[in-house]
């Protein structure tokens, strides 16, 4: 997060500068709408810039697989703004996708994480992401990084369109600026982490619950299982679970709920107690403090208090280490999963 923060964080909180979009955020000014595309991990990233967008820059904003866009016949033209997002800039829907959209004369951005990549070198701008060095298959740090990314485009845009005013933009930058070090202290939870770990590593499935922004967390959470330990893992939105998922609930199941003190609160403590009355065993991602979670939940992982706009940039991380955790545990090769490519060019 430092590094994508970087010469972009004003350190006075009074700015965001985007070097590589500042010709095109006229054209993102008067976007009336603005398509988000890319896959997996990439695709829940652009699900919270869809809310982040919207919420703060009041411009409407749809999300798509790649792999659905580039195959169906979308109507999108002149008007439209198309970002793209893709840790590797190679994968092949995401390509397709942005070549399609050219073709029908919208304006293509990157948010990537290789510079020099075919999707930095054919997009009419972009942001790098600046993650470092991706090694493992999985992304991890390029969600947390494509995130920030579009949260500051979310930020940025709102202040230009005049849809927030100069304090909540000052409050956010600031929020924005505190994360990494949020982060950091999060990490001092792996300990605990590991030992949850080893308490559900013969699970065979995995729900994980959250809302608003942490509702894609959740998916994104319930992905790195699945793809570094192969469990079985669905994420949901919390208040999705009564129209099926509730079925699957019961002591065998871990339910992993993302539930900082936040405008949702209410709402996911009540799922929480859904889950308990059926008997699945919740972990529960908690804001430091919140004693009253404790007694509810079997297991809790406590996170820093921040600002709902930038929670999914914290909550993220214990899930990826929960998943970390439950693979090495179970002798996966957390680098290298079966099957899965760092690029997917076909
Ligand atoms: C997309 C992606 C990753 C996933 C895995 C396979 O890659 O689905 O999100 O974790 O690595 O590819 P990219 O377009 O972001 O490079």
């Amino acid at each position: 997060l430092e590094e994508t923060f970087r010469g972009r964080l004003r350190n006075d909180h009074s700015e965001i500068v985007l070097g590589g979009l500042l010709d095109v955020f006229p054209k993102l000014e008067q976007a009336g709408r603005i398509i988000i595309i890319g896959c997996g991990t990439s695709w829940h990233a652009a699900l919270i810039g869809e809310y982040l967008i919207e919420e703060y820059a009041q411009t409407p904003v749809e999300v798509e697989y790649a792999s659905e866009f580039r195959y169906r016949n979308p109507v999108i033209g002149e008007k439209d703004v198309v970002i793209l997002i893709s840790q590797s800039g190679e994968t092949a829907d995401t390509l397709a996708a942005l070549r399609l959209a050219k073709e029908k004369g919208a304006t293509v951005l990157g948010i990537c994480n290789v510079a020099g990549s075919s999707l930095a070198r054919e997009t009419d701008a972009g942001v790098y992401t600046h993650a470092g060095v991706e090694v493992g298959v999985a992304s991890t740090k390029a969600f947390t990084a494509q995130v920030a990314v579009l949260t500051m485009i979310a930020l940025q845009l709102a202040k230009r369109k005049e849809t927030i005013d100069a304090e909540t933009y000052r409050m956010l930058v600031k929020e924005l600026s505190e994360t990494p070090a949020k982060g950091r202290l999060i990490l001092e939870s792996n300990k605990k982490i590991a030992a949850i770990a080893e308490k559900y590593k013969e699970a065979v499935n995995a729900l994980y619950l959250g809302r608003g922004y942490l509702f894609p967390v959740a998916l994104e959470g319930a992905l790195k299982l699945k793809e570094i330990s192969y469990v079985h893992a669905e994420g949901y939105a919390a208040g999705e679970m009564k129209h099926g998922p509730i079925a699957l609930i019961d002591d065998n199941l871990p339910v992993i709920v993302v539930a900082p003190q936040d405008a949702y609160y209410e709402k996911v403590v009540s799922n929480i107690q859904e889950v308990k009355a059926r008997k699945g065993n919740v972990i529960a991602v908690v804001t430091e403090g919140d004693t009253g979670l404790h007694e509810m939940v079997n297991d809790v992982i406590e996170i820093p208090r921040s600002h709902l706009a930038v929670a999914p940039l914290l909550a993220v991380i214990p899930l990826q280490l929960l998943a970390y955790h439950i693979a090495v545990l179970k002798g996966c090769d957390v680098d290298r999963p079966r099957n899965l490519a760092k690029s997917v060019t076909v």
